[in-house]
This record gives structure tokens, C-alpha cells and sequence, in this order.
């Protein structure tokens, strides 16, 4: 059976992507200290089943997170594992790809191919940060794409702009649009085989210390493009080049064209 599995930390809108998806109660909202879902929920819906996992990341439920993160994976199934993150400030979070890193590791572990199946979604993004990390100009989706990549290979790479009457909202409902971007990215993602009954150990132990270094990777990242960026002011652009090409696909072919003071622009906005 073809089974999708959200996860990602507290608060991201996972529940409130499966109520919309599914239109059953999957219960959504603000809550103090722990996550909102505290349990596993899995819903079959005309022959699907759509798992609704608690938020990882919450210092208080971790290891019941990990143990519901673990019986939805028991299930088995054709699995459609998604990530649910959120940005700060414009930029993806060190503790969301500990997260992501924690679970794929775990999976690796029961010989589940996972590499490159795995789909990220960017959700509720502020206007102006979708339209930096979209522009193909800047390259941005390949930057986030590269950045990404530290866990290891991305399926698709999903968007989507903050809904604000969902602000703060409890059980509150995904408008169409949204929901149609959810679905035709749930349609087009990879699946993996997982046999029911695979026990995962998803080490929650780790995500401090994987945390601290995706942060010191992120900063490192980050100084390097702005190295970058100084010497484009400057006038020489070889640096800038240099990122875009090394995260090239065929979005970056619009970068290396753009004029320098344009791609400067870009990636100053980025970070
Ligand atoms: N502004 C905005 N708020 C959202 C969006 N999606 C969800 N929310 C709100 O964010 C809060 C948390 O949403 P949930 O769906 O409960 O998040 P969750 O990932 O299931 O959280 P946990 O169960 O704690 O892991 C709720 O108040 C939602 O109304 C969105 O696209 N935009
Ligand atoms: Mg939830």
C-alpha cells in the first residue's frame, strides 16, 4: 500500500497538510512546551495511508517522537517520506537537517533505500523568502538543493508560501491552491520500500551534537558567499561564478548569464 509519511519538527504544519489532504481531523495548532500531535495518527484514505508523526525536534517529547516516528515506519509500505521544515530568517535551520539526518540514518540502517528518495517541503515561507529561494536567476533552489545535500541527495524540493489565516490558527484549513501544490508533489516523489514491520532506532541522543555541526557547516557556507559577494563588489565576479557552478544544474545556466550586479543582488538577499 502506498504510505506517506510526514515528519519534521514541532510546529512545521504537517497535521494541517494531512487534514487537507485528507479531510479527516488530523488536530492541528498552538501548544506550550510539548508538540501538538503527542502520537502516531495514520488514516487510510481510497487506499492510501497518510501518517501523521509528532515533531521531532521538541526537548521535552523527543524520545516518544522517535518511537512514534518508528511505528509509522513498522507499517511498511510503499513509502512516501517527506520533511516538513520551516526557515528562520530566510535560511533552513541546523537542527531541521539534524532531524532529517537522525531519520534517514536510521532508516540506512534497516537497508531501506533512501538515498535521493526523500522529499523536503519548505513551508510556510514568507513571501519574500519564496522569492528568493525560487528565483532561478540567483539559482536559489540549487543553492538550497546543495545545501541540502550535506544530509545527502534530495528527491524533489518543495516550496510554499505561509498561509497568514492559518497564523496561530487551531484545526484550521490549507486553501485549494496549496493543497494542489502538496498533492502534485506527493504524486510526483520517489518511494521507497520498507517491509511492515521494519524497526528503526532513530537516535535522538545525536540531534544535539548533529545540530552543532550542520550549524558550524551552515556558517561556513555562509562566510564563503560572502567572501564571494565582497569580491563582486569589487568588480570580480570569479567566486560568485564559482558557487553557481559547483550547484549547477540548468537553472544556474540563467545565473552565469545574468549580469554581475544582478547576481551580486541575488545573492545578497540569499545570505
Ligand atoms: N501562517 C501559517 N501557519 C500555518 C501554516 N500551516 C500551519 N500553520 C499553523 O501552524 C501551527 C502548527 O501547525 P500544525 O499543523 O499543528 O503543525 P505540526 O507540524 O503538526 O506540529 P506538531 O504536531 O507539534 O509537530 C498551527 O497554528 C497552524 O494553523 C501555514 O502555511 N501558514
Ligand atoms: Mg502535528
Amino acid at each position: 500500500m502506498e504510505h506517506i509519511i510526514l515528519i519534521g519538527d514541532p510546529g512545521t504544519g504537517k497535521s494541517t497538510l494531512l487534514t487537507g489532504l485528507t479531510g479527516k481531523p488530523f488536530a492541528s495548532g498552538m501548544s506550550t512546551g510539548t508538540g501538538k500531535t503527542t502520537q502516531l495518527q495514520t488514516e487510510v484514505v481510497n487506499g492510501v495511508r497518510y501518517s501523521d508523526t509528532p515533531g521531532l525536534d521538541d526537548a521535552v517529547t523527543k524520545k516518544r517522537a522517535a518511537e512514534e516516528i518508528a511505528a509509522a515506519v513498522r507499517l511498511g509500505g510503499t513509502v512516501k517520506l517527506l520533511f516538513v521544515v520551516t526557515l528562520e530568517a530566510a535560511r533552513i535551520r541546523a537542527g531541521n537537517m539534524a532531524t532529517i539526518r537522525t531519520v534517514v540514518d536510521a532508516l540506512k540502517e534497516r537497508e531501506v533505500r533512501v538515498t535521493g528518495k526523500f522529499s523536503v517541503l519548505i513551508n510556510k515561507m514568507t513571501p519574500r523568502e519564496k522569492a528568493m529561494w525560487t528565483d532561478a536567476a540567483t539559482s536559489g533552489p540549487d543553492l538550497m538543493r546543495d545545501i541540502l545535500n550535506d544530509i545527502g541527495p534530495v528527491d524533489r524540493l518543495a516550496f510554499m508560501e505561509r498561509v497568514y489565516a492559518l497564523e496561530d490558527a487551531d484545526n484550521g484549513k490549507l486553501p485549494a491552491q496549496q493543497l494542489t501544490v502538496v498533492r502534485s508533489l506527493l504524486t510526483a516523489m520517489q518511494t521507497m520500500d520498507v517491509p511492515s514491520g521494519t524497526s528503526v532506532e532513530v537516535k535522538v541522543d545525536k540531534i544535539g551534537e548533529l545540530t552543532a555541526a550542520f550549524e558550524a557547516e551552515l556558517k561556513q557556507t555562509k562566510a564563503a558567499h560572502e567572501a564571494a559577494l565582497a569580491a563582486a563588489k569589487k568588480g570580480d565576479t570569479t567566486l560568485l561564478h564559482e558557487i553557481v557552478r559547483g550547484v549547477s544544474n540548468v537553472a544556474s545556466v540563467v545565473a552565469l548569464a545574468s549580469p554581475a550586479a544582478q547576481l551580486a543582488r541575488g545573492f545578497r538577499s540569499l545570505f
